[in-house]
């Protein structure tokens, strides 16, 4: 049951629509190309400790949590959807029912931007029974929320259509956001570009870890945290265990950012991020005391201001239009033979769908009597296709286009040229290659 409480739209602006995605398959995101990218905004800590601090009044007003079919859940939902009614959302509340109590949902919708090319960030609002549920979410839920409200404030005019959730029932077992996409119709799920999960990022003994699900958004958080000279790592107990399972289940590009839950810090981590070694990185985890004293201030502003460039970047993006090429210059040199085949990779990224079915490799490699070299293509999934055999051709050097049917492979993702001397004598080197779809 969905009530949709339309509010003031944004100010109506002609948005130069770039490269409207397919609507029928999900619509893989675009690799940041500087176009009309606004600058994404520093995310103020303490306005998202601001509501942290409404989170905690709310549960204390509730016997001690924020959970699903509990008042202070309830509560909460109205809090944030009062903050973005007043910033110019369009919200809805999305009701089902679970453990014989009602929950809630809350869709917010930026008005404008590609219909077809939705970007969404979510994050869990209900907390365990156990406690008022500060990091585990608020703190993903208080960081999505400021975004949104920056994104009122600097009246922002993305290129994809701009959407943030608040699920519940998450504790009992993604209930809110399942609900949610068993609820999209295949065409409507087709149309996200992305999904962005946060779920726990403010932990007391934080980790830096980036979902390793979807490459182009996986490759944006880590360049935020590049550009901060801040190390992350591969998040390696989510799958499954938030909102993003939902969303990747049915086949949205799904990426997020986590500071870690019960498991307990190592030395190396601890050499690299500080903190303590042999300790959990939240030991409040669905605890009592996950309250507004469990956070760490410097994850929750890293990651409070990861979720604006994110969404900055990502929603700003344009699709790089079709015949996009992609080229290594780097040279590999081959070893004769009997020497291992040598590759080269391209890490493709912002391409949607699958490459085409006249997908062109353009081969440059120097070496004497060519007839020595097999050279393959391997597509993400390993895949691989023949280019050229070995042969009694005399003459120097492959410079050469080749055209495969790539039609099969999905286009984002690491490709290589493999190339092996199975003939003694002449030697050579990869110059340079390109992929183009
Ligand atoms: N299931 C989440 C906490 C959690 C545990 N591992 C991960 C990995 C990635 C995101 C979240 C989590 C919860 O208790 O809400
Ligand atoms: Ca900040
Ligand atoms: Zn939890
Ligand atoms: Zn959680």
């Amino acid at each position: 049951m969905i009530f949709s409480v339309p509010r003031r739209m944004a100010t109506a602006a002609a948005i130069a629509v770039a490269g409207l995605l397919a609507a029928t398959a999900p619509a893989a995101l675009a690799a940041p190309t500087a176009v009309s990218a606004a600058t994404p905004p520093d995310i103020p800590v303490a306005n998202v400790k601001a509501h942290l601090s409404q989170l905690q009044t709310i549960a204390s007003n509730n016997s001690g949590n924020r959970a699903h079919g509990r008042p202070g859940y309830k509560a909460s939902i109205d809090y944030v959807k009062a903050k973005l009614d007043a910033a110019g959302f369009t919200t809805s509340l999305q009701t089902f029912t679970s453990s014989g109590s009602t929950g809630y949902n809350l869709i917010a919708d930026w008005p404008g931007g590609d219909p077809n090319s939705v970007l969404m960030a979510g994050a869990h609002l209900d907390s365990v029974t156990s406690g008022p549920g500060i990091n585990d979410n608020g703190s993903g839920s208080a960081a999505i929320l400021e975004t949104a409200l920056a994104v009122s404030r600097a009246q922002l005019q993305p290129t994809k259509h701009l959407r943030f959730g608040w699920w519940g029932a998450e504790e009992l077992g993604l209930i809110g956001s399942k609900y949610y996409v068993n609820n999209l119709s295949s065409t409507e799920r087709g149309k996200f570009a992305g999904y962005l999960n946060f779920d726990m990022i403010g932990s007391p003994n934080p980790g830096y870890f980036v979902y390793d699900d979807d490459p182009t958004i996986e490759q944006t958080f880590k360049d935020y945290y590049a550009g901060l000279g801040v190390p992350t790592e591969i998040e390696t107990e989510g799958d499954g265990r938030s909102d993003h399972a939902s969303f990747k289940n049915v086949g949205v590009p799904v990426g997020g950012l986590f500071t870690g839950a019960s498991r307990t810090k190592s030395s190396s981590q601890a050499q690299k991020w500080g903190g303590t070694a042999g300790q959990a990185f939240d030991r409040c985890y669905h605890s009592s005391c996950d309250t507004t004293s469990n956070i760490n201030d410097t994850a929750l502003d890293r990651n409070s201001d990861a979720v604006a460039y994110a969404i900055w970047t990502l929603g700003t993006a344009t699709t790089p239009p079709p015949g996009s090429s992609f080229e290594n210059t780097t040279d590999v040199a081959i070893p004769d033979s009997p020497g291992a085949a040598v590759t080269s990779d391209i890490l493709v990224t912002g391409v949607p769908g699958n490459a085409p079915a006249t997908t062109k490799v353009d081969v440059n490699i120097i070496h004497t009597y060519r007839g020595d070299l097999v050279i393959d293509l391997v597509a993400p999934d390993g895949s691989t296709y023949r280019l050229k055999n070995s042969s009694w051709d005399s003459g120097d050097n492959v410079i050469a286009t080749y055209t495969v049917n790539a039609s099969s492979e999905v286009a984002n993702g690491t490709w290589k040229l493999r190339v092996q001397d199975v003939a003694s004598w002449d030697t050579g080197y990869i110059n340079s290659w390109k992929i183009t779809f």
